[in-house]
């Protein structure tokens, strides 16, 4: 390793994060101290010396230039709720929907089990921007880090290096994010949350949303904090501009859990019958937003990249993601073929003959497991896509006109209806219950309350975040409308009663219609529904008006036993639960 002499051996950062990092460095013990300044010479030099640590391997690029591929210890491929802790002096901060712990004795545990863990090893020094240049929303934070994976996958998710120490210039204000890798081992995992330090600490996983600091971590958990403190938004949202044939652009954000379709959404090809109709992404997971002067509410995407869902990515679910994935994109988890490409379940390609699992065990179409995990992802730079939306870049961001919640539900759950007004909008969040995935450790297909998506991202007592929620209202004079959307209802048989991915543009069309003031509705106890006239079903001909009105029934037993699993959730939350979402619920009652 002749190069490293040249690259990351100047020290390059304001005094305070210089000494930070002296600290943590004394504290962890590297051998050596790597400062990103995200160039492309140096992320070469990165990629090169990751293939030789037999981190990365290279695939083949003619196929797939500039893309590179990983497989993470196999106890190590999700994120850990039960892992993950917010560090409040008070528990009340944290809630009850957070594991707790007191911030000094937490920290003291984790500097203990970082002591010495980078002996031997590079500590990487990496400044992110989170959010456009110059834009008012934008955050700054720095990652130590002894995982060269994590470096390689910031700088596609986050805007690093020279662009963040300039933002950042001479402040004291940036988080600080250290992550140890340490040996992986499952017992010495914690991803710990200091809200009050603005301070995130990870060790002992190399996946995903326990170690990109700036996606989770940061832009949803610390950002959630700081948003209820200084007046803003941090929501698990994708964000994403609806033009219609006349030129009109409508911003429309969306609150879908975990593995539920939010990338899948923000990148949304229309069908052939939508003529003129285009949608521009401006991003897949995570939102930040504030009410604006005009009274409207504006988000930005904090992210660059996309750390995408692999399984079920194919040019008919998602031309977009494909060609995001063709070029200077990491394989995370997914099958690796002889002929140094990629392959996943629901993939164009058909099986392979024969690849190596996502375990790198040998795998033929006879296998009875799965060749990719089921939460194997792809982290693509999002200039890749083909409908990156301008405006992703705008430090101004969008105005939203509509919000969306939605979740993953076999039953009850109707395919789209609209609130009636904000805090009925606030209460359809509140109450979201959805299938937990695969993108968490833990059992698949149980339906639990996931309240806006946040369940897992929410760095503080979920009862003060509805009535942040409420709160917001005051200076959005012009607020979104809020909608509710369930594209995973199943028939008696099993089937998904309604298409989803391109088609989901119908649903799409009459909520910008209603945003526009354009389309009609039909008052239900749920709230406001398309009528048949209101919802285009023009060129689906295997979808017949009788199969939307099976898509839309309202079923008054199954209704029952909603709103018992929704006491749950409130009963847990009452001491700091707004008396809105009771009245709202009691509301709900008497309609029904
Ligand atoms: P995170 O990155 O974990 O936050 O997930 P996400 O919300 O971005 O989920 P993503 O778009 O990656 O979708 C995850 C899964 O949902 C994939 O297996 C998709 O095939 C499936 N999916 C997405 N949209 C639809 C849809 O409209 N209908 C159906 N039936 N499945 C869908
Ligand atoms: C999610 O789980 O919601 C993700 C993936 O977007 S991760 O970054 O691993 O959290
Ligand atoms: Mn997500």
């Amino acid at each position: 390793m002749s190069l490293t002499a040249e690259f990351g051996s100047q020290a390059i950062a304001n005094t305070h994060v210089q000494q930070w990092v002296e600290k943590m460095a004394a504290i962890t013990q590297p051998s050596r101290i790597f400062w990103c300044d995200g160039s492309e010479a140096e992320r070469d030099h990165l990629y090169t010396v990751a293939v030789e640590q037999g981190v990365l391997v290279r695939l083949d690029h003619e196929k797939l230039p500039g893309c590179y591929y990983h497989r993470s210890n196999s106890n190590d491929v999700a994120r850990v709720e039960q892992c993950t802790f917010i560090c409040t002096e008070q528990e009340e901060d944290a809630g009850p929907t957070n594991n707790w712990s007191e911030p000094k004795a937490m920290r003291a545990k984790l500097l203990a089990i970082a002591t010495g863990s980078m002996a031997g090893r590079t500590m990487y020094v990496i400044p992110y921007l989170m959010g456009p240049p110059g834009s008012t929303l934008a955050k700054v934070g720095y990652e130590l880090t002894d995982s060269i994976y994590v470096v390689l996958n910031m700088r596609i998710m986050t805007r690093m290096g020279e662009v963040a120490r300039r933002e950042l210039g001479d402040s004291p204000d940036f988080n600080r994010g250290l992550h140890c890798l340490l040996d992986v081992d499952a017992s010495r995992r914690f991803i710990c949350h200091f809200p009050q330090d603005n301070e995130i600490i990870s060790v002992g996983s190399g996946y995903g949303g326990n170690v990109l600091l700036g996606k989770k971590c940061l832009a949803l958990r610390i950002g959630s904090w700081l948003g209820r403190k200084e007046g803003w938004l941090a929501e698990h949202m994708l964000i994403m501009g609806v033009e219609s044939p006349t030129g009109e652009r409508t911003y429309v954000a969306a609150a879908f859990p975990s593995a539920c379709g939010k990338t899948n959404f923000a990148m949304l090809i229309p069908p052939a019958h939508f003529a003129g109709w285009k949608i521009w992404t401006v991003g897949d997971d995570i939102a930040w937003m504030r009410p604006g002067p005009d009274g409207r509410l504006w988000a930005i995407n904090p992210e660059s990249g996309y750390f995408g869902v692999a399984p079920g990515t194919n040019g008919k679910t998602n031309p977009n993601a494909i060609s995001s994935i063709s070029r200077d994109t990491i394989f995370t988890n997914v099958a690796l073929k002889p002929d140094g490409t990629v392959w996943w379940e629901g993939h164009d390609d058909p099986p392979p003959a024969e690849c190596l699992d996502w375990q790198g065990r040998p795998w033929t179409p006879a296998s009875k497991e799965k060749a990719a995990h089921p939460n194997s992802r792809f982290t693509a730079p999002m200039t890749n896509n083909p409908a990156l939306a301008p405006e992703a870049l705008s430090a101004e961001g969008v105005p939203i006109s509509a919000i969306i919640f939605g979740g993953r539900r076999a039953t009850t759950l109707p395919l789209v209806y609209q609130a009636f007004n904000w805090v009925h909008g606030v209460y359809l969040g509140a109450t979201m219950g959805s299938e937990t995935t695969a993108a968490a450790a833990g059992a698949v297909g149980q339906v639990r309350r996931d309240p806006m998506a946040m369940l897992p991202f929410c760095g503080y007592n979920m009862g003060r975040y509805f009535r942040h929620w409420l709160d917001i209202r005051r200076n959005l004079e012009n607020p979104p409308q809020v909608y509710q959307v369930n594209w995973f209802r199943k028939s008696a048989d099993g089937r998904f009663l309604w298409p989803g991915f391109g088609e989901n543009m119908r649903v799409l069309k009459w909520i910008v219609d209603r945003c526009q003031g354009r389309a009609g509705a039909r008052e239900t106890p749920l709230g406001w529904v398309p009528r048949t006239c209101d919802f285009d079903l023009d060129g689906m001909p295997n979808f017949s008006a009788a199969d939307l009105e099976q898509a839309q029934s309202i079923n008054i037993e199954e209704w029952r036993r909603e709103l018992l699993l929704q006491d749950e959730l409130f009963m847990r939350l009452y001491r700091h639960l707004p008396k809105e979402m009771i009245f709202q619920r009691e509301l709900l009652v008497s309609r029904l």
